[in-house]
C-alpha cells in the first residue's frame, strides 16, 4: 500500500491504522516535511515511525520510487513511552534523510510474514525550551541612589531588632541562608518567611524513599553535596543518549540549571557542604535533555524515563517566555504524562511539578503554555521574601500554588549547589519554585506512601496558604469556599500543613470527565473590538451518567478562535456559581492572526465547585486597534471532577489561619496594635507553636 495519496489530508502528522501485508510503503512528502523548515538549520534530519510488530526489517528508503540510501535504522524502542499498550511491542525507525531537498521522500518498509500496521508517524520537529532562571534585571529593578530626606534625625524610628538567632539544627554552610527553610528574620517587621518545613523534620519527615527526577540540563552528580543522594537508575542523557547525565562544562555556566535544581531538593544534610535540600534525605536522579535541540521524542523519554521507579518529575522550563508563543507538548510527550499518572507510582500516578514560567516582564501569560494546562502537572509559580508577586512572574488559571524564590533586586534568593563542586545563594525565577514543591510533595509521599496524583493536587489546594501573600490584589473566594488568585493559586505551600494533612488522608473519589460541545446555535460567535462574544454552555455534569460530575476538579476549554490580533484577545469563563475565572489576559507582545487552534485553557479556579448550570464563556478584545475582528470555533468544555464529595470536604469549607506567618509590626500600619512587650514575648514562635500543638493533638 502506498500512502502517498494521504499527504493532502495527514499534512505533517499521519494516523494509519490498516493493516496490510508484505511491503509497506508510506511517504513523506514535500507538504508534510514543512519546506522552511526543510531547508533551515534547523532542519531536523530525524522522524520516528512505530510499529505495532516487531517482526519487521527495513530495506531501504526511496526517493521518488527510486532507492537513494539506506539509512533508516529499526530498533525496539528503548523509549519507555512507546513500549506499552498499543504500541506494544514497538518499534522506533529513526531515519536520517540525508538530503536537505522539497523532493518527495518515501521509505519502504519490508514486512516479513505477519500483518504490519502503522500507527502514525510524525516528523520530529526542534523545539525552543527555555530554562526558567537565568533572568536578565528587569530595569524597574535595577537600583537607584536614592538618599533619604529626613529632616531631623531623631525622628528616625527605631525598628525592634531581633539578635539574630544561632540556630545549631545543621551544620552546613549556608544553612544561614536558606531563609525560606528557617525563620531567619532579624526584624519583627518582616513577616516569618519560611516554608514551615522545621516541624516536618522533627517528625523524622525528609523525603526517605522518594524519588524525584529533574529534567534538565544535567546533574553534576559528583557533587560532595548530592553525592549521597544520586540515584543512576532514574538518571539518564537524552542529548547524547547515553546514561551519564553530567552536564557539559562551558566557561559560561549555562548547564549549572540542573545541578542547582537538584540541590534545592535534596543536598544533603549535616555535612558541611552548601545547604540542605528541602526533601534532605530523598533520591534525586537527573534526565538530561536540554542540553541541544529538543524534540517531542526527547520531551516524551525524559516525562517517562524509569517511569516505574519515579515518584515525582520536576521541570523548570518550557516554551519561550517571550510573550508572543502559544506551544505545549507535542505527541509523545503528552501521552508520557497520561502514561504516568495512570501507571506511575504503581498506578497511584507519577507527579509533575512545573514552573510557571518567567515571562513577567514580557507581559507573558502562562495560560498559552500547555505544559502547565496540562491537569496532570502542577504548576507552581513563584512569591518574593516580601510576599509579594515577582516581576517575572507569569498569572494564569492553571496555577495551583507558589514557593518562595527571588524577588526585587535586594531580596534574598535560593541556595543550592553549583558546577564544579561549587554553592550559590543565587537561584532565581519559578525555576527556583518548582524543585521546592517537588520536594515538599516528596515530604508528603514519605508521609503516607499512598497519596494519588490527585490526591497530592487536592492537598495543595487545601493547605496552602492565603495569608503569607493576602497583600497582593487579585485574590476572590469561589464558592467552595477556596480563596485563590491567579498569580498565586491557592497561596503560598505549608509544608507541615500538607504533609500532616497528608497522614490520615482518605483517598478522593474516582474522577470523571464530563465533555460538553458547545452548541452555538442562535448564539453569536462573531465579535470585534469592544464587542465580546458571549457564549452559555448549560451543562447537567453528565447527571445520570457514568460520567457524572458534581464537585469540581480541572476544567478544561479547548476552543478555536480565529483573530485579526491574537495578543488582544482576553477569555473568560464564569461557572454556573458565578466565580469569574480568566483563562487569558492580554499580550502586548503576541500580533500573531493565527488565532488559537485546538488549544485548550485550563482552569483550577474552581475547584470544590459544582459543576451542574450554566457556565459563561466571554471573548473579548478591549486593547484593540479597532480593525480587530474574528470568532469563535468548535469549543468542548471538559470538566473533571468526582461524584461523590471527597472526604476532607465533608465537614464544611476550609479554614483558613489568617495568623499563619503573619507580617508583624509593619510599619506604618499594625505597629501601634502591639504592645511590644507582649510582642517580644508571645509573637516569636506564635503560630509556628499552635500548629504543632495542634497536630501532636491531632495524632
Ligand atoms: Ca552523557
Ligand atoms: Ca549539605
Ligand atoms: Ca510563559
Ligand atoms: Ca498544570
Amino acid at each position: 500500500m502506498n500512502l502517498t495519496t494521504l499527504h493532502k489530508d495527514v499534512q505533517r502528522f499521519l494516523l494509519v491504522q490498516s493493516a496490510l501485508r508484505a511491503i509497506l510503503t508510506f511517504a513523506l512528502t514535500e507538504t508534510w516535511l514543512d519546506p522552511s523548515v526543510h531547508n533551515s538549520e534547523l532542519f531536523n534530519p530525524e522522524f520516528n515511525v512505530f510499529i505495532s510488530d516487531r517482526k519487521f526489517a527495513l530495506t531501504n528508503m526511496t526517493r521518488g520510487g527510486g532507492v537513494v540510501g539506506s539509512s533508516c535504522i529499526a530498533e525496539k524502542s528503548s523509549d519507555p513511552v512507546v513500549q506499552e499498550d498499543n504500541y506494544h511491542p514497538a518499534l522506533e525507525i529513526t531515519c536520517n534523510l540525508i538530503e536537505r531537498t522539497k523532493t518527495l521522500f518515501a521509505v519502504s518498509i519490508n514486512a516479513d510474514d505477519d500483518v504490519q500496521v502503522v500507527l502514525w508517524a510524525e516528523e520530529q520537529e526542534y523545539k525552543t525550551r527555555q530554562k526558567r532562571d537565568f533572568i536578565t534585571l528587569d530595569p524597574s529593578d535595577v537600583p537607584k541612589i536614592r538618599v533619604k530626606r529626613y529632616e531631623d534625625q531623631r525622628r528616625i524610628y527605631k525598628r525592634p531588632m531581633v539578635a539574630p538567632v544561632v540556630d545549631k539544627t545543621f551544620n552546613d554552610e549556608l544553612w544561614s541562608q536558606q531563609w525560606y527553610l528557617r525563620d531567619t528574620r532579624t526584624r519583627y517587621d518582616l513577616p516569618k518567611l519560611d516554608l514551615n518545613v522545621l516541624p516536618v523534620y522533627k517528625e523524622g519527615i525528609s523525603g526517605k524513599g522518594v524519588r524525584i527526577s529533574i529534567l534538565d540540563d544535567g546533574i553534576e552528580y559528583t557533587h560532595d553535596d548530592l553525592r549521597e543522594n544520586y540515584d543512576p537508575d532514574i538518571s539518564y542523557d537524552c542529548n547524547d543518549d547515553d546514561s551519564d547525565p553530567l552536564p557539559r562544562y562551558e566557561s559560561t555556566k549555562s548547564n549549572s540549571h540542573g545541578t542547582r535544581c537538584a540541590g534545592e531538593v535534596a543536598m544533603s544534610a549535616n555535612n558541611g557542604k552548601c545547604g540542605i535540600g528541602i526533601a534532605f534525605n530523598a533520591k534525586i536522579g537527573g534526565v538530561k535533555m536540554l542540553d541541544g535541540l529538543v524534540t517531542d521524542r526527547i520531551e516524551g523519554t525524559a516525562l517517562s524515563y524509569a517511569q516505574h521507579l519515579v515518584d515525582i518529575y520536576s521541570a523548570s522550563w518550557g516554551p519561550n517566555d517571550d510573550g508572543k508563543t502559544v506551544d505545549g507538548p507535542g505527541r509523545l510527550a503528552k501521552e508520557a504524562m497520561q502514561r504516568g499518572v495512570t501507571h506511575g507510582r504503581g498506578g497511584k500516578g507519577t507527579i509533575y511539578v512545573w514552573a510557571s514560567g518567567n515571562g513577567g516582564s514580557k507581559n507573558d501569560n502562562c495560560n498559552c503554555d500547555g505544559y502547565l494546562a496540562s491537569p496532570f502537572t502542577i504548576s507552581i509559580g513563584s512569591a518574593s521574601q516580601r510576599g509579594e508577586f515577582p516581576w517575572y512572574g507569569e498569572a494564569c488559571a492553571s496555577t495551583l500554588a507558589v514557593t518562595y524564590s527571588s524577588g526585587a533586586y535586594k531580596d534574598q534568593m535560593i541556595a543550592t549547589t553549583d558546577l564544579n563542586n561549587g554553592c550559590t545563594i543565587k537561584h532565581t525565577g519559578t525555576s527556583a519554585s518548582a524543585p521546592l514543591a517537588a520536594g515538599i510533595i516528596a515530604l508528603g509521599l514519605e508521609a503516607n506512601p499512598n497519596l494519588t496524583w490527585r490526591d497530592v493536587q487536592h492537598l495543595i489546594v487545601w493547605t496552602s496558604e492565603l495569608a503569607p501573600v493576602v497583600e497582593n490584589p487579585g485574590w476572590q473566594q469561589n464558592s467552595a469556599g477556596l480563596w485563590f488568585n491567579n498569580r498565586f493559586g491557592f497561596g503560598l505551600m505549608n509544608s507541615f500543613g500538607f504533609v500532616s494533612t497528608a497522614v490520615n488522608w482518605t483517598t478522593v473519589p474516582e474522577r470523571k470527565t464530563c465533555e460538553v460541545v458547545v452548541d452555538f446555535k442562535l448564539q453569536n460567535v462573531s465579535f470585534t473590538f469592544n464587542m465580546p462574544a458571549k457564549i452559555l454552555i448549560p451543562t447537567s455534569g453528565c447527571k445520570g451518567t457514568h460520567q457524572e460530575i458534581k464537585y469540581l476538579e480541572h476544567v478544561e476549554l479547548k476552543t478555536n478562535i480565529n483573530y485579526t490580533v491574537r495578543g488582544a484577545l482576553q477569555i473568560h469563563l464564569e461557572s454556573p456559581s458565578g466565580t469569574e475565572v480568566q483563562l487569558l489576559a492580554t499580550r502586548k507582545l503576541d500580533k500573531s492572526d493565527n488565532g488559537f487552534v485546538n488549544w485548550t485553557f485550563m482552569s483550577v479556579m474552581t475547584w470544590g465547585e459544582v459543576a451542574e448550570g450554566i457556565w459563561i464563556l466571554t471573548v473579548s478584545d478591549t486593547m484593540g486597534p479597532e480593525s480587530n475582528y474574528g470568532n469563535i470555533g468548535e469549543t468542548t468544555l471538559i470538566l473533571h471532577g468526582t461524584k461523590q464529595l471527597p472526604n476532607h470536604m465533608r465537614y464544611g469549607p476550609r479554614n483558613y489561619n489568617h495568623n499563619y506567618n503573619r507580617i508583624h509590626d509593619r510599619v506604618g500600619t499594625s505597629r501601634s496594635q502591639f504592645n511590644e512587650d507582649v510582642f517580644y514575648n508571645n509573637n516569636i514562635l506564635d503560630y509556628y507553636n499552635t500548629i504543632i500543638t495542634h497536630f501532636v493533638n491531632e495524632i
